[in-house]
């Protein structure tokens, strides 16, 4: 059987399941946020990653359905969670779908979720290949007051204009610049630079995939607003989240 069949009963299965990985502040180190990260848990007990099978969900639009359910379950899960926010990934299939935006609003609606709390990230390939549907997507997106999110900044060409066009409230600078940037200097150059670039277009910046001690002190420095990585949390289960909100990590 093909891998699409087998996601679409995965989910009517039950099988998905979300993590929460924490995003501290980078001052405090409190706990300011968290991304959901989607797995598949096999009947065998097999733990997939999102790497397997997105990318198949993707291609044939299965990305949709299963895309709506970790928004609305990420909703009801992160509800109780204070004031922190949720970051959720948002495939360009599900960008270039017209019928997002009113879907979106719905679970908002429906889980009673306070939309100021709800971030998507979305990376730039999405919104290149369909810039017009994406554009009035997300006017429709932060009338709700959602923050828009780009992910994975610094792989690929987003431009100062890019950043303007699309009026991105946050940038996350992807792992590959902040591993590098230790030992490299033109790419802490370019990491200043971005961040610089985002203060003077009122982004916030969060740092990815923080795993050193001296990553963190480097990124704390170029004066990024939170940081994400293994160094102070890995994804976790819902239920694991709670007791690590009140503590600084
Ligand atoms: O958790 P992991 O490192 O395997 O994630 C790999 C990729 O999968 C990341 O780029 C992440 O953005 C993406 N991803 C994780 N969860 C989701 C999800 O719920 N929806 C979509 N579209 N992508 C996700
Ligand atoms: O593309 P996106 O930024 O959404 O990908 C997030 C992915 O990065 C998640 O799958 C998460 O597991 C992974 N990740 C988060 N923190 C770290 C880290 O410190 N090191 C590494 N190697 N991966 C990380
Ligand atoms: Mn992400
Ligand atoms: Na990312």
């Amino acid at each position: 059987r093909d891998m699409n069949n087998e996601l679409r009963d995965a989910l009517l299965n039950n099988e998905f399941r979300i993590q929460y990985q924490p995003l501290v502040d980078a001052a405090s180190r409190q706990i300011v946020a968290v991304e959901s990260l989607l797995r598949w848990e096999r009947p065998d007990g097999k733990i997939i990653g999102p790497g397997a099978f997105v990318p198949i969900a993707e291609e044939t639009g299965l990305i949709n359905a299963i895309g709506l359910w970790v928004l609305r379950q990420s909703c009801q899960d992160a509800l109780g969670w204070g004031k922190i926010k949720l970051s959720v990934n948002i495939s360009a299939a599900q960008l270039r779908n017209p019928e997002f935006p009113i879907q979106l609003g719905q679970i908002i609606d429906e889980t009673g979720f306070p939309a100021e709390r709800l971030d998507l990230e979305i990376t730039e390939t999405s919104l290149i290949l369909d810039p017009v549907v994406a554009e009035r997507s997300l006017d429709i997106i932060r009338g709700f007051g959602v923050n828009v999110v780009l992910d994975d900044f610094g792989t690929g060409y987003a431009s100062i204009g890019f950043l303007r066009q699309f009026r991105f409230n946050k940038l996350k600078l992807d792992r590959s610049l902040i591993v590098n940037s230790a030992a490299d200097e033109s790419l802490r150059a370019m990491m200043l630079s971005s961040i610089s670039m985002a203060r003077a277009l009122n982004m916030d910046v969060t740092a990815e995939g923080v795993e050193t001690q001296a990553q963190a002190d480097l990124v704390r420095a170029a004066g990024c607003d939170q940081i994400q990585g293994w160094l102070y949390f890995k994804a976790m289960p819902a239920k694991d989240i709670e007791q690590h909100l009140s503590v600084p990590a």
